[in-house]
């Protein structure tokens, strides 16, 4: 258990942003084809200008099911503006970590919901009892400049891709509140161990078409999800390659589908991002049968008996840290910290792993 404190502190002064191993929407662009807009998010608990992105207190994640801020995030705000779109737009999802830096995580889905906000603007509506329907989700997806290889399409928006998700082309007019949410699993070995990132946005969707979910297929959140569902609590997450996404189907009126790609600025390599067609209704599956190598290689940086006995540990002597970032945090979340940092030291080529 010590060890592992040196071995982060260590890594943490050689790696600087190990402190932010969370993070949030940071930007939501729209692209109709002919133009682009970039609406800015608030950064959580900041003092916050007009945005049409739901402002959080914290980058840290929801945990449990059943927590009122699964629906739109951590003590989620009403937003000041609302973003003009229409069916068949591409919506672009720009998430980061806490301190601006890339998205921490690289283990887990990425899901989209839409719930319509009624007759007024979005601006007032509180979603707590709201249906949600499913328009896209992304999980397993191959490489293609990896010999097609399993990975999930989480690991490029960590690599600096934005997520592009086309709002469906019948979808109908009106007012409706955007939910993407990351799930990140690389503790969902335990139960109750997934992190939820839900982002909610504001938008007026145009035109005239007559596209909506059935109510079967709507669900409220909380109550979409159980921590027992397979794709949330995942004792093989590491050593699997198919996975059984969370919440209803795809709503049946959606034909679009996500994917991921484009790099944001800073992103150094070529990451290209996996297309892949993993996006289908249902529960489903990414096709791959060997093993995900890197899942594989984070997973070895501690003994799973370690992992185990610090993740039912208590907090440790950490006041000599900063008590705001680490104010109430589990083992769980330093062993994610020791893990993102060696996944830090990967990126940057330190860490030649095999
Ligand atoms: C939005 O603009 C910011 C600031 O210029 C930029 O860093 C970011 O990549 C843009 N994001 C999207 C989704 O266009
Ligand atoms: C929405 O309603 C719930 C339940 O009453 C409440 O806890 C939450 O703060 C409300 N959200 C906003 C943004 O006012
Ligand atoms: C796909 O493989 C290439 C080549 O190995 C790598 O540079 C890139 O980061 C991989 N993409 C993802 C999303 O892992
Ligand atoms: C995602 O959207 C951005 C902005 O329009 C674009 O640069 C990027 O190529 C898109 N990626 C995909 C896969 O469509
Ligand atoms: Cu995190």
């Amino acid at each position: 258990m010590k060890i592992v404190l040196y071995m982060y502190l260590a890594i943490c002064l050689l790696v600087l942003p190990c402190v932010s191993a969370h993070g949030y929407l940071a930007y939501l662009g729209i692209d109709d084809g002919q133009s682009y807009t970039n609406y800015t998010g608030n950064v959580p608990n900041a003092d916050p200008s007009p945005s049409v992105i739901r402002q959080v207190s914290d980058i840290s994640p929801v945990k449990g099911a059943s927590n009122p801020d699964l629906n739109c995030g951590l003590n989620a705000q009403f937003a000041e503006k609302v973003a003009s779109a229409n069916p068949g737009d591409l919506l672009v999802f720009d998430w980061r970590g806490g301190d601006n830096t890339n998205w921490p995580h690289n283990t887990g889905p990425m899901l989209t919901y839409m719930t319509s906000c009624g007759s007024s603007d979005c601006t007032q509506y509180n979603s707590s009892s709201s249906k949600w329907f499913k328009i896209a989700e992304i999980g397993i997806v191959t490489n293609a400049t990896s010999n097609n290889s399993p990975v999930w399409a989480q690991q490029s928006v960590m690599n600096g891709a934005f997520m592009n998700v086309t709002l469906p082309s019948t979808l109908s007019s009106g007012n409706y509140l955007i939910r993407h949410e990351i799930i990140a699993l690389h503790l969902a070995t335990d139960l109750g161990g997934a992190e939820f990132y839900p982002a909610c946005s504001q938008v007026k969707i145009g035109g005239s078409q007559p596209g909506m979910a059935e109510d079967s297929e709507m669900v409220l959140f909380p109550g979409g999800y159980k921590d027992t569902d397979p794709g949330i609590y995942d004792p093989d997450v590491y050593s699997s390659n198919s996975y059984t996404f969370p919440g209803p189907p795809i709503a049946a009126f959606v034909s679009g589908s996500a994917s991921t790609s484009g790099s944001s600025s800073s992103s150094t390599s070529s990451a290209t991002a996996p297309a892949s067609t993993s996006s289908t209704t249902g529960p489903s599956s990414g096709g791959a049968q060997s093993e995900c190598k890197l899942q594989r290689r984070m997973n070895s940086v501690v003994p799973a008996s370690t992992r185990r006995s610090l993740r039912r540990g208590n907090h440790l002597p950490l006041r000599t840290l900063d008590r705001r970032e680490w104010h109430g945090r589990r083992l769980g979340g330093l062993l994610e910290d020791v893990i993102t940092a060696f996944g830090a030291l990967k990126f940057c080529g330190f860490w030649k792993g095999s």
